[in-house]
């Protein structure tokens, strides 16, 4: 008898769960089957084990009916995207482009310019006649230094090297 009333206790606790998830989704809480219903019924009045009744809860999860919040996890998420300054980026008659040359990115993304050339550099950011702007401005880049900035608001975003003026790119936010 006192085994019985434990294993409601645990029923009761998990419809509680079951209740929470489809209140934030009713539409999903109508896919729960047939079956499902009766292992819980079943399991309360002792005749399955805990096992099969896991298994059935097991199967609402796996078939999304229960939708797990992963909320935490998208939080952690952390958006980092890269410009490379190649070798050679310094010559103004090779290709030695940003790469890439328009970078396109989610807004909160942090974008880093790393320098892979053999002499410095630095980004300045440009205003749409190419006057320097006082918003993601480096000092001198040594070779292997990085320089990063974090772009909130969408837009387009110029910037150029105060070295070697003819490089210059672009980091359009979406
Ligand atoms: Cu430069």
């Amino acid at each position: 008898m006192k085994h019985r009333s434990m294993k409601i206790s645990v029923l009761t606790i998990m419809f509680s769960i079951l209740i929470v998830s489809f209140t934030a989704n009713e539409a999903i809480a109508e896919s729960v089957p047939e079956w499902v219903k009766n292992n819980a019924l079943w399991y309360g009045q002792g005749n399955i084990s805990e096992t099969e009744f896991l298994n059935a809860i097991k199967f609402l999860i796996d078939n999304g009916i229960i939708v797990i919040d992963s909320t935490e996890e998208s939080i952690s998420e952390v958006m980092e995207a890269t410009i490379i300054i190649p070798n050679g980026n310094f010559d103004v008659s090779s290709v030695g482009f940003y790469s890439p040359l328009n970078l396109e990115i989610n807004a909160g993304t942090t974008v880093i310019w790393a320098n892979e050339d053999s002499v410095p550099h630095t980004i300045q950011s440009q205003d749409e006649v190419g006057k320097v702007i006082d918003m993601f401005n480096s000092a001198s880049l040594n070779t292997g230094d990085r320089f990063e900035f974090t772009f909130e608001e969408s837009g387009v975003y110029n910037y150029f090297c105060s070295f070697h003026p003819w490089r210059v790119g672009v980091v359009t936010v979406k």
